[in-house]
């Protein structure tokens, strides 16, 4: 069997717009889980669009909890097999940015702070798509969303993406990573070393959106790649608190590159003041490259 193997647990059928990224995304990590598997999902994108009743589009036993709480569904059912037992069963938790990173951080902390043996799965979209493109604390700078949108006086949103797998590291955890739809033989080595460890784990994946994000469907690998080559979005693990196998960038492209196939970025493009914009979300590029090494010599 070769990494990427041919079993589906999230298969077609489900409804998320053409060129999904969340959907890729789940689709990479369940082939990453095993059959023995039990996977919570917030409400969000992939909850509505995969389990409209009586349909499913998932093979393993799957909850969906609300919005806030899919941490805390999880690690409740993890203690509850553990009281039974039944250890040779993981379970899995999956939520968007907007269910991860605002709302159901309490029940993230909590449970990453308990020590479940539950694999958190955030499919990072950075905003509320479900419920129309609300920004989150997970939306990048100077994005434009239904609640920061860019206009005469304004760039979009005013604040820097949260750092959630910083904020995961926090706990001690033994494992945390970041992933991307466009590297998906890592995605899912991610994702099955997640959960493998014994104890909490946490993988962050970056999912273009085209519907919120303004792109056609069929670029949304190919940003997804970008905002990697970029220095947007670093690939990493960090396991036992030590930052290990950091993906490093030959050439690294300037940001525009990424930005301006973008519709939630056009104004950037267009409007007096927006190359110090572009200029600010470059420099966010550059201290993750110092900082992370990205630079391949
Ligand atoms: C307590 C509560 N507040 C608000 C909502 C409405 N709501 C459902 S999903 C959602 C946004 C989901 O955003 P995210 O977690 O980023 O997932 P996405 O849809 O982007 O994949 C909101 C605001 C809700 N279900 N429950
Ligand atoms: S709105 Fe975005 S995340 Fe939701 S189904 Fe459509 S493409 Fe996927
Ligand atoms: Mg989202």
């Amino acid at each position: 069997m070769t990494r990427l193997e041919k079993k589906e647990r999230f298969t077609s059928g489900h409804r998320a717009c053409g060129g999904c990224g969340l959907a890729l995304g789940a689709r990479l990590a369940m082939k990453a889980v095993d059959d023995n598997s039990i996977a919570t999902c917030a409400t969000g994108c992939l909850e509505v669009t995969s389990s409209p009743y009586p349909q499913s589009s998932w093979k393993i036993p799957w909850l969906h909890s609300l919005f806030e709480n899919s941490a805390a569904v999880a690690g409740g059912v993890e203690a509850a097999l553990r009281a039974k037992g039944k250890q040779d069963i993981n379970v899995v938790a999956q939520g968007g940015d907007g269910g991860t990173v605002d709302i159901g951080m309490r029940s993230l902390s909590g449970m990453l702070e308990r020590g479940h043996d539950v694999a958190y799965i955030c499919y990072d979209n950075e905003a509320y798509m479900n419920t129309g493109i609300q920004r989150s604390g997970s939306t990048p700078m100077n994005a434009s969303t239904t609640t920061s949108p860019a206009g005469e006086e304004s760039f979009g949103n005013e604040n820097r993406k949260k750092n959630a797998l910083k904020i995961a590291a926090a706990h001690n955890i033994p494992y945390v990573a970041s992933a991307s739809v466009a590297y998906p033989d890592d995605l899912i080595e991610k994702v099955k070393k997640a959960n493998e460890i014994n104890g909490p784990t946490y993988v962050q994946i970056h999912t273009p959106c085209p519907t919120g994000w303004g792109h056609e469907g069929d670029i949304t690998v190919k940003l997804a790649r970008l905002a990697v080559e970029t220095g947007l979005w670093v690939l990493y693990e960090r396991e036992e608190g030590e930052i290990k196998d950091v993906k490093k960038i030959k050439d690294r492209k300037p940001v525009e590159e990424y930005l301006k196939p973008q519709k939630r970025f056009k104004h950037l493009f267009k409007k007096e003041g927006g190359e110090e914009r572009i200029q600010e979300i470059q420099e966010i590029a550059d201290s993750n490259a110092e900082k992370f090494h990205l630079d391949e010599e």
